[in-house]
């Protein structure tokens, strides 16, 4: 049977988006989709190299848990919140969305950050989110949710994109992204930068600085990279399947306390899907790590220009879209 053509949809706002709400989340109508039984392409590469480092990875917890030492351990954990902010507070809220602005050096750490974290140079992180949101849970949606759980989660990196992820993904404008030096530099040069950001220098520091044994040290990075990967890919899987949607009852993305906690702040995902302008991802503080760090830099002048929706806009679209789970929270007491 033959496709419909999709209707063309307004371009991603840019500059000050607080009153674009109707236009960022306008949904291209899912009847004009039908399932795509095209066999899917695998990409055998990746599953091999997934393979391995979930591997190194398991063995890398039983490292931290029985052998490493403490120090080493801590150091895993803070590696991975660093990483973690570099996606949150970096690729995601600053570049995809642009939901603040921020001042070299902020931008220097998040990107040193989002290497560390290894998902990609931000240009193609945000790229992919961007196309993400715009053509969400449809064809063009590169970890369409409709596809399963294993598909969203880490299935979309193992095979070839779907051509229309690819043929609307190029009508996004990304000229913000490339119009930085800083972001040019990270992507031209990724594929040095990464290993040696994500891989060597994360391994060395602890056999250099307090003497951990190589196997350990390496180990309890790649552990601390696939547990990361896991939990950055929970919101794409987890939150778009299960949970509360007391902002919008008429999207998949979900409100997911449980991925939150491991996302540090991004399982808020019904309230992001409806809002995606607002810096703080969720409407209320708790569980937002990453909201806590931007506030801070904030609070030194690194951070600036922080969009948020106003509480009558999420009042009107609560009453107005949501399933009514928002109420048993009560209005910004959380906050
Ligand atoms: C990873 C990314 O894990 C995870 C992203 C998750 C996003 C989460 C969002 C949730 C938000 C909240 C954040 C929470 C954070 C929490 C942190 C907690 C710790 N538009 O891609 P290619 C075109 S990465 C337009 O190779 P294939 C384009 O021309 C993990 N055009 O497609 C492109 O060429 P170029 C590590 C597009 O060949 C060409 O197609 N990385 C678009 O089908 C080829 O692109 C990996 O494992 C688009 N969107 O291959 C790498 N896309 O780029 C895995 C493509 O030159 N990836 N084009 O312009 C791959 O090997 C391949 O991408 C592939 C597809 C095999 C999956
Ligand atoms: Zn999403
Ligand atoms: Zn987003």
């Amino acid at each position: 049977r033959e496709k419909q053509p999709l209707p063309s949809l307004p371009a991603l706002p840019t500059g000050n988006l607080d009153e674009q709400d109707e236009i960022i989340t306008e949904k291209i109508p899912q009847s004009a989709y039908e399932p795509d039984n095209r066999p899917i392409e695998i990409v055998w590469k990746n599953v091999l190299v997934f393979i391995i480092l979930h591997s190194v990875a398991l063995y890398g917890l039983f490292v931290m848990v029985f052998s490493a030492q403490w120090l080493s351990a801590l150091y895993t954990i803070i590696l991975y919140q660093m990483g973690a902010f570099g996606i949150t507070g970096g690729a995601h809220r600053l570049w995809a969305h642009r939901s603040y602005k921020a001042k070299w050096p902020l931008k220097l750490i998040l990107v040193l950050c989002q290497t560390l974290a290894h998902q990609n140079s931000v240009i193609e992180w945000a790229r992919d989110h961007r196309v993400h949101h715009k053509f969400q849970e449809t064809d063009a949606d590169p970890h369409n949710a409709k596809r399963g759980f294993f598909f969203s989660h880490m299935g979309w990196l193992l095979c070839k994109k779907h051509q229309e992820v690819k043929t609307k993904g190029k009508g996004i404008d990304l000229s913000d992204l490339y119009a930085e030096p800083l972001l040019r530099l990270q992507h031209k040069y990724f594929m040095v930068l990464m290993p040696f950001g994500c891989f060597v220098l994360p391994t060395l520091l602890p056999m250099v600085l307090w003497g951990e044994t190589f196997v350990n040290a390496f180990c309890l990075n790649m552990f601390r990279y696939v547990f990361s990967l896991h939990a950055t890919w929970l919101v794409n899987s987890a939150a778009h399947m299960w949970g509360s949607k007391p902002y919008d009852s008429h999207i998949n993305p979900t409100e997911n306390r449980f991925v939150s906690i491991f996302a540090i702040g991004e399982g808020w995902h019904n309230f992001h899907h409806t809002f995606p302008w607002d810096y703080k991802a969720a409407e209320f503080g708790n569980i937002n790590w990453s909201l806590k760090i931007i506030n801070f830099f904030a609070r030194i002048g690194w951070a600036y220009d922080l969009k948020t929706v106003s509480p009558e806009m999420i009042k009107k679209r609560v009453q107005r879209t949501g399933d009514g789970s928002h109420e048993i929270w009560g209005w910004g007491d959380k906050d």
